[in-house]
């Protein structure tokens, strides 16, 4: 019978667990509304990731000009050795927003934890990334958490008590914090893991203007792309009426704030329709998207100080583009 067959596809690794922690899927219209009624514009930057959106992060991370993702990678592929001797067998690793968990592959040989928890909003994704590692690391008990690691819910998060823990934040993401939510968030994440675990969190670096720029234009055009997506968005997702002719790109680094901004810039003066409500944009008025911090090694240090981490290691490439921070007590 082809329906066995089908069953047996079908059938979860053993080493699976699957968690929902997840609000009920609420609409983006009150995120929206809120952004957009400020006197400077602006739109949260986790709504850039629908499913078009995160191809184009994608596209994105494949580019010449984007270097972060594949100086990550770098870093974990070559220092997973020193990494792993540094944070010590049989932990449970916890990650937050773990996509399609690609990053932790690169550390799971050598760092052999006993539990992997990936947390992520996007249930779909979620399940199938977190089914085809559980199949590919049979020794790893793999927990599939579908929830949201900006709200409060370590509390849920049930972990043995026994087990050293570890969050894993690569990525940069940290960036699109300011810089009091991100010390708020390593307070959170210190009291997660208490003292006797640690953070591994990928952190971008400051450096010359010019790499900067070209990483947030890159010349192929997928970060505009991707910025001018939240638009389209919009109009698929809330019946908006964007002319998405009518915004253009700007991405920029502000050397006094070390922080790139992403804006949408409206070309001409005109209006928008967004559910019952109308926006009035001016000619160049922006809609600010997306900040990304950029820090030194010191600075970045000294933030984990403050939010309860006094010890921290980091592991850079060669030209000190990105660095891979290990914070601990
Ligand atoms: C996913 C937040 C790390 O800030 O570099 C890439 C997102 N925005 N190009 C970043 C992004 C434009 C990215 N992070």
């Amino acid at each position: 019978m082809n329906f066995g067959a089908r069953a047996a596809l079908r059938l979860e690794p053993r080493n699976l667990w699957t968690v929902d922690l997840a609000p009920p899927a609420g609409s983006i219209l009150q995120d929206v509304y809120e952004g957009l009624s400020q006197t400077r514009k602006q739109l949260p930057p986790k709504l850039f990731y629908d499913r078009r959106g995160a191809a184009l992060f994608g596209a994105i991370c494949g580019t010449r000009a984007y270097y972060p993702t594949r100086t990550e990678n770098a870093i974990l592929e070559r220092r997973a050795a020193e990494i792993a001797g540094e944070i010590g067998s049989g932990s449970a690793v916890i990650e937050f927003g773990a996509g399609e968990i690609e990053k932790i592959r690169l550390l799971l040989p050598s760092l052999r934890p006993t539990i992997y928890a990936a947390l992520d909003i996007s249930r779909e994704q979620l399940v199938q990334a977190s089914s085809r590692l559980a199949q590919d690391y049979p020794w790893l008990a793999v927990i599939a958490v579908i929830g949201d690691y900006g709200s409060e819910l370590e509390s849920q998060l049930t972990l043995p008590a026994y087990a050293r823990r570890v969050v894993f934040f690569p990525g940069s993401t940290i960036g699109n914090f300011e810089p009091e939510q991100a010390t708020g968030f390593l307070r959170r994440v210190r009291a997660l893991v208490g003292d006797t675990g640690g953070l591994l969190i990928g952190v971008d670096l400051e450096k010359p203007v010019r790499i900067l720029d070209l990483a947030y234009n890159d010349p192929e055009g997928y970060t505009a792309a991707f910025n001018l997506n939240l638009l389209a968005r919009l109009n698929r997702e809330l019946g908006a009426d964007f002319d998405l002719t009518a915004f253009e790109h700007d991405a920029f680094y502000d050397v006094a704030r070390s922080r790139i901004e992403m804006h949408l810039r409206s070309r001409r003066a005109q209006r928008v329709r967004i559910g019952s409500r109308v926006f009035t944009f001016a000619a160049g008025e922006t809609i600010h998207t997306e900040n990304s911090y950029k820090y030194t090694p010191q600075g970045f240090g000294e933030m984990a100080r403050a939010a309860g981490f006094p010890a921290s290691r980091m592991w850079t490439d060669p030209d000190h583009l990105f660095g891979v921070f290990f914070l601990h007590s």
